[in-house]
């Protein structure tokens, strides 16, 4: 499964401070833990910042420490052009998080990820907000597909993201975003990938809930998932799940995992 590190994000106060601050050497080892840890990708967030200049200043400083492709989460078309122009190399290594059916992105974000074919998460909201059914969210993904294809985009770079909606919200909450994961997978043969923590919103040790959602949305065939690398109790899950659904040949990861001292029982 690929692991898009979730550290760099400036809704996580200490982040949020970190990137006013600019201090570069406490981004620049975020990026590195992330990397060390198992990231794939580094999300970068700068919402809650000046998001347009603090999105260009902390794409070049992890540029100068790594080489890991980026994912530049962000709602706004300016601060995906602006971040985009700044990436050394190839640009359709980033991955644009996110667009969604929702009239702002299919103008701003769309055409973005369409002149430099980048690989996309596809958010199943529309401009009702996030829909309660998994019908309405397959609804959602099969228009997006629609979309994307008459645009002849290779739909082996999308990501669904059906959105996971608090338990405490309602207890079929996680089973109903299993049945969305089986669903694209089916109907669509699309990636699908989920950030994890809005499933235990509200709940006291969110982590023990989330590491397991994420070991059961693995068994659902879930492709990718935004969260925290540095967590070792996680990246175990990863590890051991990734080992339980036939993802990792001969053990080789889980033992390599064994031999670095990294699992945590
Ligand atoms: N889908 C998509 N993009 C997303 C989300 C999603 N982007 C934002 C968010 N959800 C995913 N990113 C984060 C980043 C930080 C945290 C949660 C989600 C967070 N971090 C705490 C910290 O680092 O201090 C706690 C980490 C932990 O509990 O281990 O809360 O759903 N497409």
């Amino acid at each position: 499964m690929l692991i898009i590190g979730e550290k760099l994000n400036s809704a996580i106060p200490s982040v949020r401070q970190i990137i006013n601050n600019k201090d570069v050497a406490a981004v620049q080892n975020l990026a590195l833990k992330q990397v060390e840890g198992g990231a794939n990708y580094l999300d970068l967030n700068t919402a809650q910042c000046n998001e347009v200049t603090d999105m260009e200043w902390l794409i070049q400083n992890v540029q100068e420490v790594t080489d890991i492709p980026l994912c530049i989460d962000s709602i706004s078309a300016q601060t995906v052009e602006r971040g985009l122009a700044c990436i050394k190399g190839d640009k359709s290594k980033v991955m644009l998080n996110s667009i969604s059916l929702e009239k702002d992105r299919i103008e701003g974000i769309l055409p973005l990820v369409l002149k430099h074919q980048c690989p996309v998460i596809g958010l199943t909201t529309d401009d009702n907000g996030i829909p309660k059914t998994a019908e309405e969210r397959i609804a959602i993904t099969q228009r997006l597909i629609e979309i994307l294809s008459k645009e002849n985009y290779d739909l082996g770079k999308l990501y669904i993201d059906p959105l996971v909606l608090p338990l405490a919200v309602d207890h079929n909450n996680a089973t109903m975003f299993f049945q969305c994961l089986t669903d694209i997978k089916r109907l669509f043969n699309v990636k699908t990938v989920s950030g994890l923590s809005n499933i235990s919103y509200t709940m006291p040790k969110r982590k023990i809930i989330n590491r397991h959602f994420l070991a059961i949305c693995m068994a659902f065939g879930m492709d990718a998932a935004i969260l925290d690398p540095i967590d070792r109790k996680i990246m175990t899950s990863v590890t051991a799940t990734n080992l339980l659904v036939g993802q990792d040949r001969f053990g080789r990861n889980y033992l390599k995992a064994f031999r670095n001292e990294t699992l945590e029982d």
